[in-house]
């Protein structure tokens, strides 16, 4: 029985997460833009733009992490508890509490299916 994996479940809620506000679109200020970014997987330049916007999105105080607040509160109800602790750990790879935008940036480039 091969049902889908829950990391693939976490994931596609995830990407339709993210997708689903990218028409916000905060300002992405210029040490972000252009920040040199390391991805697990190669991905894009237009990829590694829009995975900049998406945590400028999320890191609403702009400390330049992204905490479990403030991805709760960008998700709000559209992912699971579950969901979001899956992605959390998933992400924060060093275990700070917090995700770095590098740390996302190698998350997002796992996930890219472009
Ligand atoms: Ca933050």
């Amino acid at each position: 029985m091969a049902a889908p994996s829950l990391l693939t479940t976490v994931l596609l809620s995830v990407t339709m997460g993210f997708r689903s506000v990218m028409a916000v679109g905060r300002p992405v200020p210029p040490h972000i833009a252009e920040a040199a970014l390391t991805t697990t997987k190669p991905v894009s330049e237009a990829k590694l733009n829009e995975m900049k916007q998406d945590f400028v999105d999320v890191d609403f105080n702009d400390d330049a992490v992204m905490d479990a607040q403030e991805i709760r509160a960008h998700f709000q109800r559209t992912i699971s508890n579950l969901n979001f602790y899956q992605f959390f750990l998933d992400c924060d790879t060093d275990n700070s509490g917090s995700v770095s935008l590098q740390e996302y940036a190698n998350y997002a480039s796992m996930i890219d299916n472009s």
